[in-house]
């Protein structure tokens, strides 16, 4: 069996000047990889040839399998595993009939339709690319993105072709990438296909083993954003126990809460954080996301009031979180208001790993292409979903994290498990920005639901990478404190409401959860 997990293609006008290429090829090979493909596009026959069999040695020596780009008569020639076809190259059928019985075939795609071709071909597998843009090819298709990814992989459900990705991957975006690029069916990647990462470097040898180690962490920890994996049995007792335990832990531990919000609701959510007992750092600027993921519980990513600048701290304060493994809370606020917001909302998402995605039915309708449900700015307008159950349940499939629909009942779900909740308080509605505090009571929640991760004692005993309780929790305790707080006497309306949510969530007990939650798990 090929193990196609860290797949070579080379690319040796890529080197960096003075590095070898049989010595960088020998050094991937020593730090992991797992199959190379040889890939040559303007070397004549006489030098390719050459280079391949050189090549072949060396793989020979690795046990590592050798696959020839595009050329069937060189990989002939030299004995390779197999070949690698785009689709302008010769059909699979004919190359099938032309190399010795199980010679490995793979085939390039970037459609569903060249997808399905391929399984008709029966090739061994498939590259399917571009994921991320590269600079490597010069694209003539579209960027897939990993969420395209994972779409076309359902197509080789009951089949046996492999499938790598390609294109645009590197260590910095590969959690993602492998974390994205799963099916509803659950159909994951066996691969990834890197060329510049490990050829464009003197040190191949550590690049590879940098992948590999991304690899097998996402292996074996289900990770804390693979929502798929997480604990498999919840009751409604359950949850609450779990809840209640990492509220104290949230007071316990305050934990650091980096959020990139909105100039609307900024004061309101960094009050808030206070409140549960985190602490709350309201940071947007690129240049400091690496430094921050070192010291963070958790990001919030809220769009809320998107500028360009806040964006590239987007984009580097997920990927810094996701490489350190911190659950990123995504609020994508209005994304159906507007194209940019849709662009942005799909850019981030292709680009980082969310742990939870929470938003009102108008935006999760948007973000998950349904018109179901319309919005109206920010506000969802409408009766919302006929079937909220199965819509968040699914939302989370696809976006593998847990999602969480709020309206007047919340709706919870890691793909699996969805949770009711039907807490709260209208005077919530007429404040702004509560949506904006509810990130932010997930965000300080989830932080300390995946602190086991770091080799911190594990007192709580909480799961590892339960964003589900986490978001659960988050939700429960911002609308029961609502309800405490609409029952005061000193609260007349919005303008008095807001101070004594304050006063609730930072007094909120336990037994004010046991009494108070209604929550129900389906
Ligand atoms: N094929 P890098 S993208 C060889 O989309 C190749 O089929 C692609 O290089 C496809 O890892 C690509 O440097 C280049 O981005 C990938
Ligand atoms: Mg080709």
């Amino acid at each position: 069996m090929t193990d196609y997990s860290l797949y070579l293609v080379t690319g040796r006008e890529l080197l960096p000047h003075g590095q070898d290429y049989f010595n960088s090829l020998e050094q991937a090979l020593q730090g992991g990889v797992t199959v190379v493909q040889i890939r040559e596009k303007n070397t004549d026959t006489g030098e390719f040839l050459d280079v391949a069999l050189r090549s072949k040695a060396i793989c020979d020596r690795y046990h590592v399998p050798l696959i020839v780009n595009d050329r069937v008569d060189i990989a002939l020639a030299v004995q390779a595993a197999g070949v690698h076809l785009g689709q302008t190259d010769m059909p699979v059928s004919i190359a099938r009939k032309l190399l010795p019985q199980g010679t490995i075939i793979g085939v390039s795609c970037n459609s569903l339709q060249e997808l399905e071709q391929a399984v008709i071909d029966n090739a061994d597998y498939v590259g399917i690319g571009s994921v991320w843009s590269t600079t490597t090819k010069n694209l003539t298709k579209p960027v897939i993105g990993v969420r395209g990814v994972g779409e076309l992989l359902q197509s080789l459900d009951g089949t046996s072709i492999k499938a790598v990705a390609i294109g645009g991957i590197k260590s910095s975006n590969l959690l993602r990438t492998l974390h994205g690029s799963v099916s509803k069916t659950n159909h994951a990647l066996d691969g990834v296909a890197v060329v510049s990462e490990l050829m464009a470097t003197t040190r191949p040898r550590e690049v590879a083993s940098h992948l590999r180690d991304i690899l097998s962490a996402f292996r074996s920890s289900g990770s804390i954003s693979n929502a798929m994996s997480v604990r498999s049995e919840y009751s409604a007792e359950s949850v609450i126990d779990g809840v209640v335990q990492i509220g104290s832990c949230v007071k316990e531990r305050n934990p650091l809460i980096h959020q990139i919000t909105n100039n609307v609701s900024i004061a309101q959510s960094a009050n808030v954080t206070i409140a549960l007992g985190a602490s709350p750092i309201m940071a947007t600027t690129a240049q400091e996301m690496e430094d921050l993921s070192r010291i963070n519980g958790a990001l919030l990513v809220n769009i809320g009031t998107l500028v360009s600048t806040a964006y590239e701290g987007m984009v580097l304060a997920g990927t810094c979180a996701n490489a350190r493994q911190r659950p990123v809370v995504f609020d994508p606020v209005g994304v159906g208001a507007s194209r940019f917001r849709q662009n942005a909302v799909n850019n981030l998402l292709n680009t980082w790993q969310a742990g939870v995605i929470k938003g009102n039915a108008g935006e999760l309708a948007a973000l998950a292409g349904s018109n179901e449900v319309r919005s109206k700015g920010v506000d969802s307008v409408g009766s919302g979903f006929k079937d909220p159950v199965s819509f968040v349940r699914n939302v989370a499939r696809r976006e593998r994290c847990v999602v969480v629909m709020t309206g007047k009942t919340d709706y919870i779900s890691d793909g699996h498990h969805v949770a009711v909740l039907s807490n709260g308080h209208e005077l919530l509605g007429q404040i702004t920005g509560s949506g904006c505090i509810a990130g932010s009571c997930i965000a300080s929640y989830c932080a300390v639901a995946t602190i086991s991760e770091q080799g911190e004692d594990t007192k709580g005993k909480l799961a590892l990478g339960d964003l589900f309780l986490g978001a659960i929790g988050g939700i429960l305790a911002l609308t029961i404190s609502a309800e405490l707080a609409s029952m005061r006497e000193d609260v007349k309306g919005p303008g008095t409401f807001f101070p004594a949510l304050i006063d609730e969530l930072s007094t909120l007990s336990t037994r004010n959860i046991r009494e108070r939650a209604q929550i129900q798990i389906v």
